[in-house]
């Protein structure tokens, strides 16, 4: 008997905390103006699936390796967490997470902001399984391949979720095997009963219902890295495809909402934001549609892999609707941009978007509920 309850293939619970944005297969959005903390909480994490969540008997499920190493292997559940484990925190966002703001419209699911979470995610280094092998000099990337499969338009039969890695990316200690996520063995929805945790890089090379890892000996070409995925490069070799990988900076407001009515005063904006592998050196804030910056404070621990939390004091007195942005700065001094690169299409949307908020002064306008009044910023 399985000691894990079999995968559920049906949409999400009705009262389910997440957004759904569609329901066969799931894809629902954190809520984010609900995220207090630094983690989200598993049942709130968005969830992104290209098929339907693929039924698991944790008893007969192993992970195995093959080709250009010495000897096949594999691993059952219960090997796994045996093993030495580790912890990573890291955020995970889809690379199409706010497609659905893009003012040219891109195909693919329309996110909103929300398909963005943080958690802890614990199990097995990758190269703790390699190790004492022999892996072949010829040996370039390792596939790692979801137990889900299904069909993708334009292809013909079912094909199964897979994605590459180079070979020194996959064995960085912080390449995971995760078991558990925020403590807990992993929900069917994110990835039961182990997935690819790759930190820093946008979330579709965190390959869940992880089944099977294949050194392989030439790029890989797979559906979800060559038609899906990748976004265009020009240089003066001409223009060339790459391969969606690490997350660019990117913040967002989460309070106030866009469309919310404030009264003048002076009003906390709370924010997140994240920079891939590197951390968030600093967010500045603009509330008048980016004319001007000042920096806020950051409120949340500052890892890397990981968003931050930060918090500014708007003090405003003007009636009406006003502009509110905010930006990332990566410690390497990358700034979260202005506009979407058209080169990118439908992936990487990471430009600041506006939040427009109203402001009444009159005593008739409604206020926001339990709204802390900050202390007076210090203007520079
Ligand atoms: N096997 C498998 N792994 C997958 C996917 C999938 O559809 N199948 N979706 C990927 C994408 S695009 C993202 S953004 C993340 C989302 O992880 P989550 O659903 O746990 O939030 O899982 C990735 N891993
Ligand atoms: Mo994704």
């Amino acid at each position: 008997m399985s000691s894990v309850a079999p995968a559920n293939p049906v949409p999400p619970p009705a009262d389910s905390p997440r957004k759904i944005v569609t329901t066969a297969p799931e894809n629902s959005e954190t809520p984010l103006d609900a995220q207090r903390g630094w983690i989200t909480p598993t049942e709130s994490f968005f969830v992104r699936n290209h098929f339907a969540v693929p039924q698991i008997d944790l008893a007969a499920w192993r992970l195995r390796l093959t080709g250009c190493i010495d000897s096949a292997a594999e691993f059952r559940w219960d090997e796994l967490d045996a093993m030495p484990q580790r912890s990573v925190f890291a955020t995970l966002e889809c690379a199409g997470n706010g497609r659905s703001y893009l003012e040219q419209r891109a195909a693919g699911v329309q996110w909103g902001r929300g398909a963005v979470g943080n958690a802890e995610w614990s199990g097995v280094s990758f190269r703790d399984l390699v190790e004492n092998r022999q892996i072949d000099e010829r040996a370039l990337e390792i596939v790692f391949q979801g137990a889900d499969q299904g069909r993708e338009g334009g292809v013909e039969g079912e094909i199964s979720f897979a994605r590459s890695l180079p070979l020194d990316v996959a064995l960085h200690p912080d390449t995971v095997v995760a078991l558990r996520m925020n403590g807990e063995p992993l929900t069917p929805g994110h990835g039961r009963p182990a997935r690819l945790i790759m930190p820093g890089w946008y979330g579709v090379a965190s390959v869940k219902w992880l089944a099977g890892a294949a050194f392989i000996d030439r790029p890989f070409d797979g559906y979800f890295q060559t038609v899906k995925y990748t976004v265009e490069r020009h240089s003066s070799f001409g223009k060339s495809c790459e391969i969606v990988a690490a997350m660019r900076p990117k913040s967002e407001i989460i309070r106030p909402v866009h469309a919310e009515t404030l009264k003048a005063g002076r009003h906390y904006v709370e924010g997140i934001a994240w920079a891939g592998s590197e951390t968030v050196a600093a967010v500045e804030f603009s509330c008048d549609g980016g004319c001007s910056w000042r920096r806020v404070e950051l409120t949340g621990p500052q890892e890397p892999y990981c968003w931050t939390t930060w918090r500014a004091c708007w003090e405003v007195s003007a009636e009406g609707k006003h502009a509110l942005l905010s930006r990332a700065i990566s410690s390497s001094g990358e700034v979260q941009p202005m506009r979407h690169d058209p080169l990118n299409g439908g992936y990487i949307i990471n430009f600041s978007r506006p939040i427009e908020v109203t402001v009444c002064a009159r005593g008739d306008c409604w206020p926001r509920a339990s709204d802390p009044q900050c202390p007076p910023a210090h203007h520079s």
